[in-house]
Order: structure tokens, then sequence, then C-alpha cells
């Protein structure tokens, strides 16, 4: 019985999912955001930007982070990765407001992950792109913040009543557009985004996905995420 139980054991943690991540990235962080919070294990493989490992190479030439590797498939984008992982446990039902209106939820998020991050790569990284420019992004940048404080001052969370995927996907861009000059950021007339931001990054859930990770390639340790 005992033998049969390690078997198990040892079957499991084979086949649990590998997750290829770094710490500080925004889309690595939204993915963990919601594996956490939707209780979905995997094997975390922290590595660098700069020192890729192979094996990430290998599984996803296109060498971005996060990349999670499942049995039967490799999983490229964060967003892939999150519904996957609602799709295997949702406890808090966080799809049903994605799911209310799919065409909208895609729409936020192509304005996201395209106008938003565009700005604020040109905003907060000025100098490997036009440092002229910075303001003027960080300017561009405001205007979609804005829209998301508007939305605050309707309801307590992106997602509704309660946090959910609209927060869980764009806090972690907000947090980095806020680290470019913090003085600043905060003394922007946005007391609802404000308060939301705050919330978010001292939460327990926001502490438990920005631990420190060994670095796999130099370590050889996976963590249990
Ligand atoms: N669309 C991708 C974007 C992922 C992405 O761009 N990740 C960055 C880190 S934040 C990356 O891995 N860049 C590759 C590099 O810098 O070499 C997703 O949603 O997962």
């Amino acid at each position: 019985m005992i033998l049969d139980l390690r078997a198990d054991f040892h079957l499991m943690a084979e086949t649990q999912p590998i997750l290829y991540s770094f710490r500080r990235c925004p889309f690595a962080m939204r993915a963990r955001l919601i594996l956490k919070t939707c209780n979905v294990t995997v094997r975390l493989r922290e590595i660098e930007l700069k020192d890729k490992p192979k094996e990430l190479l290998q599984a996803s030439p296109k060498a971005t982070v996060p990349v999670l590797i499942l049995p039967d498939q490799i999983l490229e984008q964060s967003m892939d990765i999150i519904l996957w992982a609602l799709s295997v446990s949702d406890p808090h039902n966080i799809l049903g407001s994605w799911n209310a209106d799919k065409a909208a939820s895609a729409q936020f998020l192509e304005s996201l992950d395209g106008e938003f991050k565009r700005h604020l790569d040109r905003y907060k990284y000025a100098a490997r792109f036009e440092p002229k420019g910075k303001n003027f992004h960080r300017d561009l940048a405001m205007f979609w913040i804005e829209n998301i404080e508007v939305k605050l001052s309707e309801m307590p969370y992106l997602s509704g009543k309660t946090i959910g995927i609209f927060d869980y996907i764009c806090l972690p861009f907000i947090r980095q557009f806020r680290i470019a000059d913090p003085d600043w950021f905060d003394s922007q007339k946005l007391p609802n985004l404000h308060k939301s931001l705050s919330q978010f990054l001292e939460s327990y859930l926001f502490m438990q996905v920005m631990q420190k990770m060994p670095i796999w390639k130099k370590t050889g340790i996976e963590t249990e995420f």
C-alpha cells in the first residue's frame, strides 16, 4: 500500500506542470496570481532573462515568460495559462466576470497588452527607446490609467464587487508604471486607484507570488508553487 502511494506521488510530481517564470515580469506575475488564487500547484523554474535555460528555449523558442509545460501541451502566453488554470479550478468564480462579456474582456486585454504596455515600456525604459519621448508616453499611458480610475469610482474592483481577473491581469502593469516614478504617480489625483493598488501590494497573495525563488539554471532547485 505504502509503495503504491509512493509510486503515485512520483507520478504526480513528474506530471505536475512546470512553470518557467521571472519574478519581476508582470506577465508572469499575473499568471502566478491566478495559479495561486485557484490553488493550482506547479513546479516553478525561476529564470533570468539574460541567461535563459536551454530547456525553456527548446520548449518555447519564442523565449518569453511565463511558459507552462503540461503533459499534453505547452502554453506560451500568460492569458492561456490563466484560462487553463481557471478551467482546472475556479473556486472564487473568477471566470464569471470574464465570460459575462467576452468581447469586452478581449478588448480590455488587447488595450492593456497593446496600447498601455507600449506606452509603459517607452516611459519606463525611455533610455532604450527615445529618451525625449519619456513624458509623452507617460501622459498617453495616463489616459488609459484615468479610465481605470473612472471604473474604480463606479465599483470597488475592476472585476466588480470582489477582486478578480481584471484586477489581477492589470495591477502588475500599473505597479510597474508607478515604479517608474513613484513620487509623481502618488501625487496624481487617482484616489480609487491608489487605494486599490496599495491594497493589492499589501495583500498576502501578492507577498506569496513575489517571494524570491532560487534561479533554477544555477541551483537546479524547482519550487513547488
Ligand atoms: N504575450 C506574452 C508576453 C510575455 C513577455 O513579453 N514577457 C517578457 C518578460 S516581462 C519576456 O519574457 N521577454 C523576453 C526577454 O526579455 O528576453 C505573455 O502574455 O505571456
